[in-house]
């Protein structure tokens, strides 16, 4: 599969739940370089794969634990995301905003953190599809986006965008 029309998305199923949470506190937000996992070597948000019985703001909120070893407060879901791959693999993500944290982030085995004025988020060294919804979360909008990626080439996306979430729930 090469398109987004390849895909029949009502019954798209992911492999894999996973999180992003972006503490923005001012004009700074909370980025990480990637230490392992998928993509490794990108700067991306803190975040991973769901655990067992977790809901996507337990794992979001584990996962910035774990990688900077602070703890978000006001956080609030703000998008969602589908990545189907062209090897099979398909991995839906759930995305968060926190208005701030508690405790200094810290590097880990996982991830560097990296405190980004939000007027230099570097687009370039983060996957393909992040420049398309980043500046919409920032903007207080919701989205939802569909991606089709060959190995970390982005070959089809699409997003909505609007001012409250959409009534479909997502899949998982
Ligand atoms: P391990 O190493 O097992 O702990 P885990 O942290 O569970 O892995 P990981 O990091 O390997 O999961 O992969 C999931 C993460 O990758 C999620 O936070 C979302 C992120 N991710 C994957 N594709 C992405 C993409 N195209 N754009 C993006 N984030 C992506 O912004």
């Amino acid at each position: 599969m090469r398109a987004l029309t390849d895909i029949d998305w009502p019954t798209w199923k992911p492999k894999d739940v996973a999180t992003l949470l972006f503490v923005v506190e001012g004009s700074r937000i909370l980025l990480i370089r990637k230490k392992r996992g998928l993509g490794a070597g990108k700067v991306n948000g803190p975040g991973g794969r769901l655990d067992p019985g977790e809901t996507p703001i337990q794992a979001a909120v584990r996962e910035i634990g774990e990688e900077l070893c602070v703890k978000p407060f006001g956080v609030e879901e703000r998008g969602e995301l589908a990545f189907q791959f062209t090897d099979g693999y398909g991995l839906f993500c759930h995305v968060f905003t926190a208005r701030g944290c508690e405790g200094e982030p810290r590097e880990t085995e996982e991830a560097i953190p990296l405190w980004t004025p939000l007027d230099a988020i570097p687009y370039d060294e983060m996957w393909a599809d992040d420049r398309l919804w980043i500046p919409h979360m920032l903007a207080g909008r919701w989205f939802a986006g569909r991606f089709i990626f060959d190995a970390d080439r982005m070959v089809d996306h699409e997003i909505e965008v609007g001012d409250v979430r959409a009534p479909t729930p997502p899949p998982g």
